[in-house]
Parts: C-alpha cells; structure tokens; sequence
C-alpha cells in the first residue's frame, strides 16, 4: 500500500476539525504558495507524485466534494478556473486535475482540495 493510500485509510473525516490546509491558509506553517487571491491559495504538494503537482485549495473550508453546495458552485468554478490558469501557466503539454473524495477515493485531507499533476506522460485508467 502506498504511502498515501495508507494515509487516506486512516484518515478520519471531522466536519467541525480544522485540518493542516487551515493552517497553512493562516501562514501558521509555512508552504510554497504559488498563488493567491480572496478565495483560494494555491501551493506545491509536500509529496509529490509528478515533476509538477500542485494543489488548489478554497480559503473557505469546504470538508470534501459530497459536503458541496448549491451556494458553493461560484467557488468550485474559481477553483477549476485558477488550476486551468496555472496549468496552462506552469504545464503548457497538458496536465490532470483530481479531487479525492472519501477514503475509497484516497482523500487523507478534508479540506477540498484539486490535485494539478503534471510535467509527464500520464497513464490511463489511473491507479
Ligand atoms: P488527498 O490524499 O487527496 O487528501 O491529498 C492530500 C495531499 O496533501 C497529499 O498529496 C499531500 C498533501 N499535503 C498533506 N499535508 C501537507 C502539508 O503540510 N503541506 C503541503 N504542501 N502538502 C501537504
């Protein structure tokens, strides 16, 4: 099992419990920000699973994708709009976006966040 997948299984879902991404929005611990604006922070994945691999993440704590709401569409759009515009920035070949949702979808932060993998050949179907 990879060290990410044994990550995911343990990881527990807390609605109300701040989460590493909080901190990292507080600049409470340090992480290489790549972008930010009002809504959302963009920064380089401390594990890296390809040359280029980034994570946008919304300043305001949306716990996974399945907690989402009507009243979210604005944000999860922003999210998908600055991870294109860095993309296409940082990764003009191509590129793929995941989100990881629940433990069987490998999620090990809930705290929404999109995966920006890149810099390589990516296989299909992926893992
Ligand atoms: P997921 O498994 O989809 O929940 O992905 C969580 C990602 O977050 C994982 O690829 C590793 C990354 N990550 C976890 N903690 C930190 C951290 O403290 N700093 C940074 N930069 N990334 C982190």
């Amino acid at each position: 099992m990879s060290n990410e997948v044994e990550k995911a299984s343990k990881a527990k879902y807390e609605k109300n419990t701040e989460t590493i991404f909080d901190k990292i929005i507080a600049k409470k611990i340090p992480a290489d920000i790549i972008y930010e604006d009002e809504q959302c922070l963009a920064f380089n994945d401390v594990n890296p699973q390809a040359p280029v691999h980034f994570l946008v993440i919304p300043k305001h704590r949306i716990p996974m994708l399945d907690e989402a709401k009507d009243s979210d569409s604005e944000i999860l759009g922003h999210l998908m709009l600055v991870a294109s515009k860095l993309g296409k920035q940082k990764l003009p070949k191509g590129y793929r976006l995941v989100i990881n949702n629940g433990k069987d979808g490998c999620q090990s932060v809930y705290h929404l966040h999109l995966h920006v993998l890149g810099g390589r050949q990516m296989k299909w179907p992926p893992g």
